[in-house]
């Protein structure tokens, strides 16, 4: 038969898509066909992970609708919209998230009851994608999740490893990897379109040719693999809107060659495949090797052009005009890790869409802004040009033209001052020819950010201060944010029921609604069921901690609690110090235990693999808390837990039980951080320096609620300036020599003095984040804590004032400060 158009004008196709009806046997219904036809296997013969997957499914089938509508409505209205560039998304649990956005929540609930299922049971199914190493991957899934609550179209594309960042656990204290094969039982929530996928080219080499009398250049790759998109639904919170994250995944173009397999070599069959899935095979391969750093660029490369091309041939018109890109995208480039886009866009328009170079750069600028996520400088990446030469020959000349215009633009501003001109080039010299990937990025970029204000000023003052003098008003900030329905809401049920109470719904899209709750801070009923809260959630982590890793929460503890990388700079040691040193007062009885205030540290953290003195400081600490713990003589008043593997479905637990939350980086060195606001949002109070957005949340919620301690970021430059000696440091304070010598002594190493010892000494005589500085106001700063906590009430009252101080904090809130400074992507009604 001839081929048959498609007939989209079926009245059945017209018709409106409609998801199952919204009760209780609906759900069944629905829950039930998906176990039978999906699955395959009737109820009474299913596995958890057969109802998990039926269940889920059944949320996808009554977002679906919602979902193909903002798809055609996007086609229909073509209006500008933000294509989230991120190599990473931290996303957590989908399960509940969508329930709660869809507003499903009560209805599944019932269902299951109704069908004998527990739904707990199926939550515990979901192994959670951790497609990120921490704040900038999971910052990333915040913003997809309110620019779907806000309406804003939206795309994040991003990689869909296949391992997730590591599972952590650890071998007598020691952090062991384990990989974390978090697709082994396929995930319910992707919808993979192996049929669209895109060929991307690596390596080759350039060449000139005639195109009707204009020399021109093109690419001749070498090779190439297939990137396959696998979509994800971005509910919005109760507003019927569903984003796309897109996420690709690297198959072999010639994936087995039959003949090689025929003649018995069967490993050179699959070599070709193997090579070419390993680009999405792992989140961050260590980078310390030749091969693994060419893998990152891969990677990079990988998701940006497959990305880009999508964006441009697939959700624009045939007949787009590509001058008008700037009104219609922006890619935000989330870190420098997506910035070998540029190139690539300049590629595709000078060399594939034939523009001029002038015209084809006019539009590149206006369709890309960089935020960047650090102040430290070994991670600005800069990619050697023997690399980027031989995987992207192309995208290098590209990058030396484009560099050459704007040397040329620096000279004809300053003159010949070659200084300046060395100091902004692309192209660094030392100790390699290299790409500077932040200077690439704030050269092409229309707008810069850091991610809290503090942030923002030393990026544009100290690290990029000639840029800003000639790029003025391209510096600009937007402090990060959180979204409150997954850190709020879900993570902590019985606070969201004490608001709602308390000042009505509405506040999970509005957050600076819960200023409303200042008032009732002077409540004696409402501190008290506050308090009540607060102890509830206490008792959950006490059980999930006590199911997940056999460990006990003590009543009546404080909890103090330090969850994030562990990185030199975030000072873990200094939490460690405090806690040792007050161990060390029990011990030779200069304080009695009874009269210390019962604390319980928690610490989650997980180190890169290849960072050996943070891998150092995770053996001490459980070192430490092995002995204190176990020690008779602290009679149970102190504890150390480290549950291992922190991620976000822990992090959903741990914060909302939370009463103190550290955040003791050294000042100038975290960007923002953003689980400072996650705590504060739930009712803990921080001891925190005066550094990224702690600076923002000390001056919301007040000094008296808030432990300040700590040098300034113009004090520890100054004590740079003078010479750091941190050994001075050490003699001056008893304390501190103490809890130093404890550690040295092997006190915490069964007597064996050489383990910690490069601890020891690195603090001693280099101390790069300054730690011994910081350490007496730290301790003094714990002492004005334990002070505060004896009060309870007045603690409580502190606590809910946080709360209400924090909507700022929404990242509903960072969206809007993008979209008016940097994006102009207003919501599509
Ligand atoms: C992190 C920063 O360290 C953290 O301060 C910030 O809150 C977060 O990004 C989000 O902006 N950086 C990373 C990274 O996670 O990989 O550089």
């Amino acid at each position: 038969p001839a081929h048959h158009p498609l007939n989209a004008t079926h009245p059945l196709a017209l018709a409106p898509v409609t998801g199952p009806a919204s009760s209780v046997d609906g759900f069944v219904r629905q829950f039930l066909r998906n176990l039978n036809y999906e699955r395959g296997v009737p109820l009474s013969a299913s596995t958890p992970n057969d109802r998990y997957f039926a269940f889920a499914m059944t949320v996808r089938d009554y977002l679906m609708a919602r979902w193909l509508e903002d798809l055609r409505r996007q086609r229909v209205v073509q209006a500008k919209g933000v294509c989230y560039l991120s190599a990473e998304y931290l996303l957590g649990r989908q399960l509940d998230n969508n329930l709660l956005a869809s507003g499903l929540t009560e209805i599944a609930t019932e269902a299951m009851v109704a069908c004998g299922i527990d739904i707990e049971e199926l939550r515990a199914q979901e192994v959670e994608p951790g497609l990120g190493n921490g704040g900038l991957g999971r910052l990333a899934a915040c913003f997809i999740d309110s620019l779907a609550t806000m309406g804003v179209p939206n795309i994040g594309y991003g990689i869909r490893y296949e391992y997730g960042i590591f599972r952590q656990t650890f071998v007598d204290g020691q952090q062991v990897e384990q990989p974390d094969a978090w697709l082994t039982l396929g995930s319910p929530w992707e919808f993979p379109h192996p049929e669209a996928a895109r060929r991307i080219s690596f390596g080759g080499h350039t060449e000139t040719y005639d195109d009707a009398g204009v020399t021109r250049s093109r690419w001749v790759p070498g090779w190439d693999v297939l990137a396959v998109p696998y979509n994800y639904m971005v509910p919005g919170y109760l507003n019927g809107r569903v984003n796309t994250l897109r996420l690709w995944s690297a198959k072999a173009t010639d994936s087995f060659d039959l003949r090689v397999f025929n003649s018995g070599d069967y490993e050179e069959a699959v070599r070709a495949q193997t090579f070419a899935e390993n680009i999405s095979k792992v989140l961050y391969p260590e980078d310390s090797t030749p091969q693994g750093k060419e893998l990152r660029l891969q990677q990079q490369y990988f998701f940006v052009a497959a990305s880009i091309g999508d964006f441009l041939e697939h959700t624009l018109p045939a007949d787009f005009d590509i001058h008008k890109l700037p009104d219609r995208v922006i890619f935000q480039l989330n870190d420098t890790h997506p910035v070998i886009g540029v190139p690539e866009l300049m590629r595709v328009l000078v060399d594939e869409r034939k523009l001029e170079w002038d015209a084809a750069w006019a539009i590149t600028q206006q369709c890309f802004a960089y935020t960047c996520h650090t102040l430290l400088p070994e991670a600005l990446e800069v990619w050697s040009v023997d690399l980027l030469g031989r995987l992207l020959p192309r995208h290098l000349e590209i990058i030396y033209r484009i560099n050459e215009e704007f040397l040329e633009a620096v000279r004809e501003r300053y003159g010949d001052d070659e200084m300046r001109i060395r100091n902004m080039s692309i192209i660094g010299e030392f100790p390699e020819r290299s790409v500077r990937m932040a200077y690439l990025a704030t050269v092409a970029g229309a707008k810069v950010n850091g991610v809290a204000e503090l942030h923002s000023q030393l990026l544009r003052d100290k690290v990029l201060p000639d840029f800003n003098d000639f790029f003025p008003g391209k510096f600009t900030n937007v402090t990060n944010g959180i979204t409150p329905r997954r850190f709020v809401r879900l993570a902590n049920p019985g606070l969201s029921g004490l608001i709602t109470e308390a000042i009505g719904t509405g506040w999970l899209t509005d957050l600076e609604r819960l200023r409303e709750l200042e008032a009732y801070a002077e409540d004696p009923q409402f501190r008290q069921a506050f308090a009540e809260v607060k102890a509830a959630n206490k008792r959950r982590l006490g059980d999930v901690l006590r199911a997940r890793d056999g460990l006990e929460i003590s009543d009546g503890h404080m909890l103090d609690v330090m969850v994030k990388r562990l990185h030199e700079y975030k000072r873990q040691m200094l939490k460690l110090l405090h806690v040792v040193t007050q161990y060390g007062s029990i011990v030779s009885g200069r304080v009695a235990a009874s009269d210390v205030l019962p604390r319980t540290v928690i610490f989650g953290a997980k180190a890169a693999p290849g960072y050996a003195m943070a891998k150092r400081i995770i053996h001490l600490i459980n070192a430490v808390g092995e002995v204190v713990n176990t020690d008779p003589r602290v009679e149970g008043r102190l504890k150390v837990l480290f549950p291992p593997n922190y991620n976000v479905t822990l992090a959903e637990r741990l914060i909302p039980a939370a009463d103190l939350s550290e955040q003791i980086s050294l000042a100038g060195k975290e960007a923002s951080g953003t689980g400072n606001m996650k705590f504060a949002l739930n009712g803990a109070l921080t001891i925190g320096t005066d550094d990224g957005a702690n600076v923002e949340i000390r001056q919301l919620v007040g000094d008296d609620n808030f432990f300040l301690f700590g040098m300034s970021e113009p004090e520890v430059e100054a004590l740079w300036a003078r010479g750091y000696k941190p050994a001075d440091f050490y003699q001056g304070d008893e304390n501190l020599r103490r809890a130093m010598d404890l550690i040295a002594s092997g006190a915490f190493s069964g007597g064996d003095r050489s383990v910690f010892e490069p601890i020891v000494s690195n603090l001693l005589y280099d101390d790069r984040f300054m730690v011994l500085a910081d350490y007496s106001s730290y301790v003094a700063a714990q002492e004005r804590v334990d002070a505060a906590y004896v009060d309870q009430d007045a603690w409580t009252r502190s606590a809910i004032l946080n709360v209400a101080r924090s909507g700022f904090f929404s990242s509903d809130r960072s969206m809007r400060d993008y979209i008016e400074r940097i994006w102009h992507t207003p919501p599509l009604l």
